[in-house]
């Protein structure tokens, strides 16, 4: 059984999404992130940057913080997603997004999307960033179906919750033929759409 602390984000979501597609046994602990509790002392014993997700393997007796690091711990408990002839290539596209993707875009929320108007340095600097993004990944998937070649792994788990914020983006994701299709692609999957509403609140995967 899995313990996965959770917020209703993308960072949470890749983590959701891994523990649907391995077919794990898992339960929820919300962590209210407006109200603070990911401070708590108990918590942060897990977390110590005060961070969702993290997660509890309590049959192996392991916690883990840090998205990036429990897909690769999932992946390699699983044997899925995460394939032993290609971890180079699936490392460099996990660490894409954990260095650059998500952050940036996280950024461009923060500035764009929560709080228009308080920085035009700001808002300006992260639209064009997500721009950048955008285009770099729709460039690099004419040439490769999923981030890390011809299969499925973590770093397309691991970046598709970001992407499925496009509407908040304000880009046009549908322009980015590459990416629509991969993005489109990756929401069909029955264990995508079942992470996505991990909550059960009838949350669906935006459409293009
Ligand atoms: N690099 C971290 C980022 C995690 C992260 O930024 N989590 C946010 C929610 S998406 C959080 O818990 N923020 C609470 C806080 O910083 O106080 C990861 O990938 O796990």
């Amino acid at each position: 059984m899995i313990e996965l602390f959770y917020s209703n984000t993308p960072n949470g979501k890749k983590i959701s999404i891994m523990l649907e597609e391995i077919n794990f046994d898992y339960k929820i602990t919300k962590v209210d992130l407006s109200n603070g509790e990911q401070f708590k002392s108990d918590f942060r014993k897990i977390s110590p940057l005060s961070k969702i997700p993290a997660i509890i393997d309590h049959k192996n007796n392991v916690s883990l913080f840090q998205s990036g690091a429990i897909l690769i711990y999932l992946a390699e408990l699983s044997g899925k997603f995460y394939d032993s002839d290609n971890k180079l290539l699936i490392n460099q596209w996990l660490m894409a997004q954990m260095g650059d993707i998500g952050p940036m875009l996280g950024q461009h929320h923060q500035f764009h999307h929560y709080n228009p108007g308080k920085s035009t340095f700001g808002e300006e600097r992260y639209f064009n960033i997500a721009k950048r993004i955008y285009k770099d990944l729709e460039e690099h998937l004419a040439s490769s179906n999923f981030l890390a070649g011809k299969k499925y792994s973590i770093a397309d788990i691991s970046t598709f919750p970001w992407i499925a914020r496009h509407e908040w983006h304000d880009i046009g994701l549908k322009k980015y033929k590459n990416l629509s299709k991969w993005y489109e692609l990756i929401s069909e999957r029955p264990a995508v759409i079942k992470g996505f509403d991990c909550l059960k609140s009838g949350e669906k995967i935006p459409k293009i």
